[in-house]
């Protein structure tokens, strides 16, 4: 008897844990999580339209569009899935885009309209594209079963957006994420200056690790790039891995321009190293010497971008640069003093039931998907966000949408340029205070892009107050977003 009750003891608990944890065979992302509105106005009361605390009424995502018109960059690109040839040599199984892996790189001026009209071949699960870092209409960023569906084999979806912004960002899938961008369907986006860049060399540097072997645009090894003696060059390093990346450059120092697609101001020569978080882009201006000797630019210790003469590889300098100290002050475009609203994110881990699955699981906030905020925003909102890390692992966390300012590490603030970011790196033990206006509605993944942990439920969303969406994860179009 004393036998059956302990057993019961601990057998309905836990049954009722795990049914708690059970989520919908099919449901909407805009109805999920637990309302967080920061501390600003929940919204009128008795509104019209309210679900789970959060309004409706507003516009859906897929209302958020840029209207169809000419584009000036206009082009079709046509995902496939199996074994691949990489420019390498080396054959994995994975995607392609137009037949290549790293796809197409998408370039456009400044100001001008660019549509990319996405087809699926044979990819059975589907396939979406996700502009990394690039704050598009809510309707184009190309999360399945929250922006869109999962386009499936023989279907298509054209995403249309103004390049305002110049930098360095890129293209990756967002369905079945972590299997999809490991096996190849990614590729750079370049957005040049009204100006251009006049006599600066522009070589941009995507990384990646295929089954393990680290390439640069593909390539495995030292990757010669054009850069004549006396030649300012612009590496624009893209790292579309889920951890993060060290580069430092070898043969003359380097000058850290840009950070996630935004200019550094008052940056000066380095000969650290830097880096560079999953997900992350960093700009690194290098003169090439005029004597004639060569540079790398190593990448991750085992490739390198070169420039010039042959040179030994370098080994990586012990120190590191740090953005939060680098460059010049200068005035932001708003107060995070004067916040609308400020949040927590913060990240840990404990035992439990994830849909059914006992395991050691993500929580934010204290909390397992699918019970994680849901942070309520309003347009032209200042928002300040405090993310900390006691999960045990590195979480580079990346906001859809926006690109949010660093105030402070582990409390102390920043000193150097504004240092803007998409991806951030969150140690364990280590906290982060950013902030970011509200001025892209819509209905945003904010997430960590180890894309293996938001499989595991490391996920919460932005949702401007009365946005909903038409999707939903699960359904007839199998949409998986992660
Ligand atoms: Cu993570």
């Amino acid at each position: 008897m004393v036998a059956v009750v302990a057993a019961l003891a601990i057998l309905v608990p836990v049954g009722w844990l795990w049914t708690d944890s059970l989520v919908p065979a099919d449901y909407s992302v805009a109805e999920m999580g637990v309302p967080d509105h920061g501390g600003g106005p929940a919204g009128p009361a008795g509104h019209a339209g309210m679900h789970g605390g959060v309004h409706t009424g507003g516009p859906a995502v897929d209302q958020l569009r840029e209207p169809p018109g000419p584009a000036d960059v206009d082009l079709t690109l046509v995902a496939r899935g199996g074994r691949v040839t990489l420019p390498s040599g080396r054959v994995i199984d994975g995607y392609t885009l137009n037949g290549t892996t790293p796809g197409p790189e998408i370039r456009a001026v400044q100001g001008q309209m660019v549509q990319v009209r996405l087809v699926n071949a044979d990819v059975a699960e589907g396939v979406t594209l996700h502009w990394h870092g690039y704050d598009v209409p809510a309707g184009d960023d190309g999360v399945a079963g929250v922006t869109q569906d999962a386009v499936l084999p023989g279907g298509e979806f054209v995403y249309r957006f103004r390049a305002e912004q110049a930098g360095t960002f890129w293209y990756h899938s967002h369905q079945v994420a972590d299997p999809q961008v490991k096996g190849g369907l990614f590729g750079a986006l370049v957005v040049t200056p009204h100006a251009g860049l006049g006599e600066v060399g522009d070589v941009p540097a995507l990384t990646h690790l295929y089954d393990g072997r680290r390439t640069v645009n593909g390539r495995e090894g030292d990757v010669a790039a054009a850069g004549a003696p006396g030649q300012r060059v612009r590496v624009r390093v893209v790292n579309t891995d889920n951890g993060p990346v060290q580069v430092w450059v070898g043969g003359a120092p380097y000058r850290l321009v840009a950070t996630d697609g935004d200019e550094v101001d008052g940056p000066t020569p380095s000969t650290d190293s830097l880096a560079i978080t999953a997900g992350g882009r960093a700009d690194l201006e290098v003169d090439v010497p005029a004597d004639g000797s060569g540079v790398r630019v190593e990448i991750g210790g085992s490739s390198a971008v070169t420039f010039g003469a042959a040179r030994p590889p370098t080994p990586r300098p012990a120190r590191e640069l740090d953005p939060l100290h680098h460059g010049t002050p200068t005035a932001l475009p708003f107060d995070p003093d004067a916040a609308d609203r400020r949040f927590d994110y913060v990240i840990g881990r404990r035992p439990g039931f994830l849909d059914g699955t006992p395991g050691l699981w993500w929580t934010v906030n204290g909390a397992m998907w699918p019970d994680v905020p849901m942070y309520v925003v309003r347009e032209g909102d200042v928002v300040r966000m405090r993310i900390e890390n006691g999960s045990g692992e590195v979480h580079p966390m990346h906001l859809h949408g926006h690109h949010a300012v660093v105030l402070a590490r582990d409390g102390v603030p920043a000193t150097g340029s504004p240092w803007w970011v998409d991806s951030l790196d969150v140690a364990d033990g280590h906290s982060y205070d950013v902030a970011f206006v509200a001025d892209n509605p819509g209905l945003w993944t904010d997430h960590c892009h180890n894309l293996a942990h938001p499989a595991e439920g490391l996920t919460a969303h932005l949702v401007y107050e009365g946005v909903t969406t038409p999707y939903r994860a699960g359904g007839h179009a199998h949409n998986d977003p992660e």
